[in-house]
């Protein structure tokens, strides 16, 4: 049965490659567009269709409603797919969609508002009873305020833009005599991104996990979660590493977060497929942080565990069909690990390493799935994330993920440009990571112990960091991050099923 006869994908790369074959797998046509820089991207290759939007620059492009609007009406394409980034999270691209007569494969657009608006989903989300992180509920109005509530939920705290969110518009305050600098530099910081300048205080959670709750809602009173993703090996507050299940997350603490999250679906009203994001303390509280009203970039691993596919499932919701997937039929079978190939430099901090690409030979074989968007003589623009694909690699066992994600990175050429792959046989091999114990700061200290290692300064940013991370250890009574034996972490214990810690989160 087909849902739509035809599904405009208005993303590039990967993620449109992804669309396009859970659109051929429906035996719905799929309709492609590119701007000049992807003349020949892959995605334009493998669709049915594809139709040019404008120039290179994204604004011109892929971020332009009237050029994405204006290939569905010459394709006659009946729906969208945004994908993730780009319009995905534009609540007025989702109107202009539907008032143009077609379907927005996502969320309303006032479900993608309100969840836009941090400020707002924290106080619809806090009048379902679903635990946040303590702070401020209304705007702040003043720098008594700002200082007044900043003491109350006690130092140190997050200064936090509500139109922000992934780490943008935030910033740590250490105490009162940094609040009234901290408050003008976000509210500047936040006027000139986001064109809104209103701002929250959240209490400062040290050493945290990021943890994820994948949620499917038909917008007829059905909807289910899908588990958790471990999200918290970031660089930048840019994901590097994902995996399904969380090696802290038990049965036990996904059914009371996985509940949480259905509660922030009612909350929103939502329909589609979602993602409710949770900071989960030391302790093993979960506190809501955002909700993602948007296929995610990792949503594979939870493919992967729960033989559900996302993508189909959107496009079937969108459509208005019926969930027809019961909780209890939700099972989660064995881990799986993503690891996010970037053209990038890591031995040049990071940059981005366009050009094309002279050989490729992707890894695959039994528990691999490589979720590419380029291919071999393609050149890699250097206008749009160099993300070149996300490889998944699934086993029985976390410790069988991990050995065959390695054989698989093992397997991965890529001639004539950058990539951080080499970084990947390091990580894996790291016993913090193969032991699931780490936070939030893991890859920059790892990265900053081993660039001292190897006898080079630090960067002015490492230097930060590294004087913050010391300073963090120092309060605390810990010896640190550079001075090897760590201290081991809590989460080494707690994280065990069958641990005995404390259990505080409701
Ligand atoms: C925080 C936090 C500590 N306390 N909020 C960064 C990304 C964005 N989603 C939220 N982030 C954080 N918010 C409070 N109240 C620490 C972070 C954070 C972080 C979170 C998840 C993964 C990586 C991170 C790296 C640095 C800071």
């Amino acid at each position: 049965m087909a849902y739509f006869d035809k599904i405009l994908v208005a993303n590039r790369g990967e993620i449109a490659v992804r669309v396009i074959r859970a659109c051929r797998d429906l035996g719905i046509r799929s309709v492609a567009v590119y701007s000049d820089a992807d003349e020949g991207a892959l995605h334009a290759r493998m669709a049915d269709e594809a139709y040019r939007i404008g120039p290179a620059p994204s604004s011109e492009s892929y971020l332009s409603i009237a050029n994405v609007l204006d290939a569905a009406t010459r394709s006659g394409a009946s729906a969208i797919h945004p994908g993730y980034g780009f319009l995905a999270e534009n609540a007025g691209f989702a109107r202009a969609v539907e008032e143009s007569g077609r379907t927005f494969i996502g969320p309303s657009a006032a479900s993608i508002a309100l969840m836009g608006s941090k400020i707002e989903s924290r106080r619809a989300v806090s009048d379902h009873g679903v635990a946040m992180v303590p702070g401020t509920i209304d705007a702040l109005t003043s720098d008594d305020e700002a200082l007044r509530m900043a003491s109350e939920v006690g130092y140190p705290v997050m200064l936090k833009a509500s139109a922000g969110g992934g780490g943008k518009g935030m910033r740590y305050v250490a105490s009162q005599a940094e609040m009234g600098s901290a408050l003008r530099t976000t509210r500047a910081e936040a006027r000139a991104a986001f064109g809104e300048d209103a701002v929250y205080i959240e209490k400062f959670i040290e050493r945290p996990r990021h943890i994820e709750i994948q949620v499917l809602a038909d917008g007829h009173g059905r909807a289910v979660h899908l588990g958790e993703r471990e999200c918290t090996i970031q660089r930048r507050h840019q994901k590097v590493i994902e995996e399904c299940p969380s090696p802290v997350v038990d049965s036990d603490l996904r059914e009371r977060m996985g509940r949480a999250a259905l509660r922030v679906v009612e909350a929103a009203r939502y329909r589609n497929a979602g993602t409710v994001e949770f900071l989960v303390d030391t302790d093993r509280n979960f506190y809501f942080l955002e909700m993602n009203t948007r296929l995610q970039v990792e949503h594979a691993v939870t493919e992967a565990v729960t033989g559900i596919d996302l993508v189909v499932e959107q496009i079937r919701i969108a459509a208005g069909g019926r969930l027809d997937i019961s909780q209890s039929e939700v099972v989660m079978r064995g881990s799986a690990i993503e690891c996010r190939v970037y053209a990038e430099d890591p031995d040049n901090d990071f940059l981005p390493s366009p050009g094309r690409i002279a050989a490729l030979a992707a890894p695959s074989g039994p528990g691999v799935r490589d979720d590419s968007g380029v291919y071999a003589g393609w050149r890699v623009p250097i206008e749009y994330d160099p993300l070149i694909s996300k490889l998944v690699a699934w086993g029985p066992t976390r410790d069988d993920a991990i050995r065959r994600m390695r054989r698989a990175v093992a397997e991965y050429r890529i001639a004539g440009i950058r990539s951080n792959l080499a970084l990947f046989r390091e990580v894996l091999e790291h016993p913090d990571f193969v032991a699931g114990d780490f936070d939030t700061g893991f890859i920059d200290r790892w990265l900053a112990r081993r660039r001292t290692a190897a006898g080079e300064p630090l960067s002015v940013e490492d230097r930060d960091l590294a004087l913050i991370a010391a300073a963090v250890s120092h309060a605390r009574g810990r010896a640190p991050a550079n001075d090897r034996p760590a201290p081991v972490s809590r989460w080494k214990h707690e994280g065990r099923p069958g641990s005995s810690g404390p259990e505080r989160s409701r």
